[in-house]
């Protein structure tokens, strides 16, 4: 029987942990927890997460809650050296990125999304898409910088800063963002897009 649970429907944010368990090759339960039946806000589950959010991850009864912080640990503890960088320096670099796609892209990113692809067309503002996008312009040139210099966000090797940023951004399609202005950032994200391990992850979600 696996020891580690991950709740949440792969549709959700769990996406981005499924992924990383996929890239580890962890064995894992996913314990189906849905946003759209509001059992996200009900016992049992608001035992796990009292935020009433999913993801969250039971690890041999060690409980955590935020996508960033559950994947940082996962791979920190599995991937020491692959994944998650051993150096100090690299490490803050992950969390830099990390963060940085939760405070500076989220946001925009779920706006247009919603807006562009999954509220009913009567319900869709069109100009809070395209003002999001717009914000979406200069943090998205800052990441076509970073990885106009090496490969992948920390250097040359994929780690669990490029899957952190590149689930979020795994919602830029659906949110039609013109990534023309942004080939670097646009050819990395399709790299990680077509791991076998983000495949694998998208395959739970049809
Ligand atoms: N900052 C949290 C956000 C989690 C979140 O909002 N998840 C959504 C699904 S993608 C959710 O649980 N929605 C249901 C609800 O809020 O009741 C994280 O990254 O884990």
């Amino acid at each position: 029987m696996s020891t580690l649970k991950i709740y949440g429907v792969p549709r959700s944010r769990a996406f981005r942990t499924l992924w990383l368990a996929k890239e580890l090759g962890l064995d894992y339960e996913n314990v189906m927890v849905d946003f759209a039946t509001g059992e996200t806000r009900r016992q049992p589950y608001l035992s796990i997460n009292p935020n009433g959010h999913i993801p969250a991850i039971d690890d041999d009864g060690f409980i955590l809650w935020e996508s960033m912080a559950i994947n940082l640990y996962l791979a920190k503890k599995h991937g020491l050296g692959t994944l998650y960088p051993t150096g100090l320096q690299d490490e803050a670099r992950v969390w830099q990125w990390s963060l940085w796609g939760m405070t500076e892209i989220e946001r925009t990113v779920l706006t247009a999304m919603f807006n562009r692809a999954i509220l009913p067309e009567d319900q869709r503002d069109a100009a809070a898409a395209d003002q999001a996008e717009k914000e979406l312009q200069h943090p998205l040139d800052v990441l076509d910088g970073a990885v106009g210099k090496t490969p992948y966000l920390i250097g040359n090797d994929f780690t669990v800063a490029d899957l952190n940023v590149a689930a979020i951004l795994s919602w830029a399609r659906p949110a039609r963002i013109d990534f023309g202005p942004f080939p670097k950032a646009a050819d990395w994200l399709s790299r990680c897009a077509l791991r076998p391990a983000a495949k694998a992850a998208r395959d739970l979600q049809r």
